[in-house]
């Protein structure tokens, strides 16, 4: 073992068991386009794009040069007051790509930064045009919208939420999930069954008054809790919801964005337009740490009033625009439109839903859903053990047939490379199939 495997004590983990990866260590040392090197040496083909954020695959020259030239030639600036060209050009790019009508662009860092911006931005738009009682804020049950208070709150992910009860901000409600193995396990794409489910935001506005709700926020695909593709009509019908009662309906395209369903945005895929987006993962291809949120021109003119000398939206991050990650973002805009990926990833997607329904007859599965590149196959958990089936084909995949593969808990989720060759597609899922054959 290396010197820096011995020392692993130091280093807590971010959503890892602790003790049991430390028994045994995954440690990635390197990566090459799509496969990673371990540190063992070992050549591993990662099916999850790193963690939903690298659809170009890792190490794409082009971002590596760019990121090389910025650091050295302007490292940081700060962006309060001042800003850096890079910020600038990349606000410009990113919002020529957004649907009509989103034209402004509020950088973070990561995903989670994103939505707790996008709540802030909502709560200070109705502020600012005088319907200061629309304070409430509602998210869905299986929504994964970061680990900040603000997104933890209004995310319906309970593992993430228990040891916090108390202390989630005050005013926020749920609508139902749409998850339903009856009348809808093993659908292709987009379920016919479930527009109805989007009623579910009437119940919470009946309840509350809808003139007490500022904004909803859904991701167009549930991803983190095992992708959740929307019904047919069902967007649409919380678009409708939204306009009749004057809520913002937030867009999270953290996982959606860029390339994942085809299009720059999901909201595009689906022809239903948010007031907000959050983006983050591939707006740099996961190369440096940046996010976005992206607003309609209405809701940036609601901060531009009182005196000019002032600041309208008091927050910011230090790092919000970095240059370096920047540059990665507009190399990585660059990327995008060169090489066609867009439309690599849709000429994907029919490989990759076949490949994934192909497991519609094994033993353990009781569901499989994908829409774009987005997938999932959803075991059932062993008797008294949730999670274990999952976790063990992960290892399996790892330490055995060299596959970086996500499992939460039982369900496999997949985010293949957008421009993935589609023999290697086909080939770690017969790995996969292998691996599943010998679990108990
Ligand atoms: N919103 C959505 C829709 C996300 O998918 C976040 C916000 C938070 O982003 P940051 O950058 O703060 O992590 C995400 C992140 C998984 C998995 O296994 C997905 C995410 C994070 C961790 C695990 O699917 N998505
Ligand atoms: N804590 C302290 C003491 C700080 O000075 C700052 C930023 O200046 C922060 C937290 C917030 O850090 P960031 O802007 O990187 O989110």
């Amino acid at each position: 073992m290396s010197a820096a495997l011995k020392n692993l004590d130091a280093y807590w983990m971010p959503f890892t068991a602790n003790r049991d990866f430390k028994k045994k260590p995954r440690v990635i040392k390197g990566a090459s386009g799509h496969y990673y090197t371990g540190s063992d040496g070992s050549r591993l083909y990662d099916t999850f794009s790193g963690l939903w954020t690298s659809g170009l695959g890792h190490c794409h020259p082009k971002i590596v040069a760019a990121v090389q030239k910025q650091v050295a030639t302007l490292d940081y600036c700060m962006t309060f007051q001042v800003t850096n060209d890079k910020a600038a050009a990349l606000a410009e790019k990113v919002t020529a790509m957004a649907p009509e009508g989103i034209t402004r662009c509020f950088f973070t860092n990561s995903g989670s930064e994103s939505v707790d911006t996008a709540l802030k931005i909502a709560l200070g738009y109705h502020r600012a045009r005088g319907e200061g009682n629309r304070t409430r804020l509602i998210g869905r049950e299986r929504g994964y919208h970061g680990v900040n208070f603000g997104g933890m709150s209004v995310g319906g992910m309970v593992p993430n939420r228990k040891v916090f009860s108390a202390n989630l901000i005050p005013g926020v409600d749920h609508i139902r999930h749409t998850q339903d193995l009856e009348h809808k396990a093993f659908t292709r794409g987009q379920p016919a069954w479930g527009a109805h489910l989007a009623d579910d935001l009437e119940r919470l506005c009946a309840l509350h008054d809808g003139s007490n709700i500022a904004a909803v926020i859904v991701e167009p695909v549930a991803g983190s809790t095992g992708v959740l593709p929307p019904p047919v009509g069902y967007l649409e019908r919380l678009r409708e919801i939204c306009d009749k009662h004057g809520i913002l309906l937030i867009f999270d395209e953290v996982i959606a964005a860029f390339g994942r369903l085809a299009r720059p945005f999901g909201a595009q895929r689906f022809g239903v337009m948010p007031d907000i987006i959050t983006t983050a993962k591939g707006l740099t291809n996961g190369v440096i740490p940046m996010g976005a949120v992206l607003v309609s021109d209405s809701i940036y003119d609601a901060f531009m009033q009182g005196p000019e000398h002032m600041i309208e939206l008091f927050h910011g991050y230090t790092y919000s625009g970095h240059p370096v990650a920047a540059a990665a973002g507009l190399a990585t805009m660059g990327v995008y439109e060169e090489e066609g990926t867009f439309e690599q990833a849709a000429a994907l997607e029919q490989h990759f839903e076949d490949l994934l329904h192909s497991f519609a007859d094994h033993k353990h599965v009781i569901d499989v859903r994908n829409f774009g590149l987005m997938g999932a196959i959803e075991m059932a958990p062993r008797e008294g053990a949730p999670g274990a089936r999952g976790g063990e084909a992960h290892k399996k995949c790892f330490w055995d047939e060299h596959l970086v593969i996500r499992n939460g808990m039982d369900t496999l989720q997949f985010s293949p490379f957008l421009n993935s060759r589609p023999d290697e597609m086909q080939k770690s899922f017969e790995t996969i199939r292998r691996v599943l054959d010998t679990i108990e």
